[in-house]
């Protein structure tokens, strides 16, 4: 059913290759958004020629892979029709697969999943797990990788008192049983990769409970994809601190997701992400 998809393949060779030899580096995923009103960079590179240098400054920074967003996950943040969000992402994508990058798409709408997956994008990623209808179908029939994220609620209502049980059950159980629906509809468990979803629904201790447990899920088959980045569980912990103050705490971060097994770090910052990562690897070869 699935189509062979050239980039999704290359970046299926990284993900293998960082989840099975132990000191490699993680990948390092750079973030782009299309959006007027994304929470950490929102507005600044929504026409679409600023949005491409942007990107173009991350590959050449050295991101392994650039994931362009085109809806604003924030609480609050306006919801954006199918045409709109095309409209900013696929000129985006296009540009970027045309010059040899390779391109996850941040999406949660079907339509958006397939025309990226047309125009060549590797991965799709999905902050609620393929759980729109016709989200599997979709990703299964483009032949991308995909990320499976777990989120509580939805972004406009998750961080109204978050409540779990047991954090860390839930989301390993939540992030187990969607890769199962992956796989039962014919998406190969080498084009999965999972993310425990830093502040989707959960408090500063639900972060910090998810980050000590994180070798339990990288014991599980999949890659492992981490997103700390500027995020305001880190604001918190290093004392008050604004979205532009939060390189050194986002750094911490990526090195203690690192330390734990992550295997894709999605974050803003990729040069400084990976100047702290060559130090990671000197050190730990
Ligand atoms: C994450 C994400 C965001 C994350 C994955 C932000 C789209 C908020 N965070 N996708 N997206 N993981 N997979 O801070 O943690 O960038 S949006």
């Amino acid at each position: 059913m699935a189509l062979i998809n050239l980039n999704a393949a290359s970046l299926c060779t990284l993900l293998t290759n960082v989840k099975q030899i132990p000191h490699l580096r993680p990948l390092v995923m750079g973030i782009v958004n299309v959006t007027p009103d994304s929470f950490s960079d929102g507005g600044n590179y929504y026409n679409s020629e600023a949005a491409l240098s942007h990107a173009l400054a991350l590959s050449d920074d050295g991101a392994d892979i650039i994931d362009i967003g085109g809806e604003s996950s924030r609480p609050g943040a306006s919801p954006v029709s199918e045409d709109e969000e095309l409209n900013r992402v696929m000129p985006l994508v296009e540009a970027l697969v045309r010059r040899g990058i390779l391109v996850s798409v941040d999406t949660t709408k079907p339509a958006i999943m397939r025309e990226a997956g047309k125009a060549g994008a590797a991965m799709i990623n999905d902050i609620s797990a393929l759980q729109h209808e016709g989200a599997l179908d979709a990703v299964a029939a483009t032949g991308a990788v995909v990320c499976l994220m777990h989120m509580k609620g939805n972004p406009d209502t998750m961080q109204k008192a978050p409540y779990y049980d047991d954090v860390v059950s839930e989301v390993e159980d939540f992030l187990t049983a969607r890769a199962k629906a992956c796989e039962d509809f014919g998406i190969a468990r080498d084009h999965i990769v999972i993310d425990p979803g830093f502040g989707f629904g959960k408090t500063t201790e639900h972060n910090l409970d998810l980050m000590r447990a994180l070798p339990k899920l990288r014991d599980l088959p999949y890659p492992l994809l981490v997103g700390w980045s500027r995020k305001s569980t880190l604001g918190e912990i290093a004392g008050g601190r604004n979205v532009a103050d939060r390189l050194p705490a986002s750094l911490a971060a990526a090195l203690a997701a690192t330390n734990a097994g992550a295997n894709v770090l999605r974050v803003h910052d990729v040069k400084e992400t990976l100047d702290a990562l060559k130090v990671w690897r000197a050190m730990n070869r």
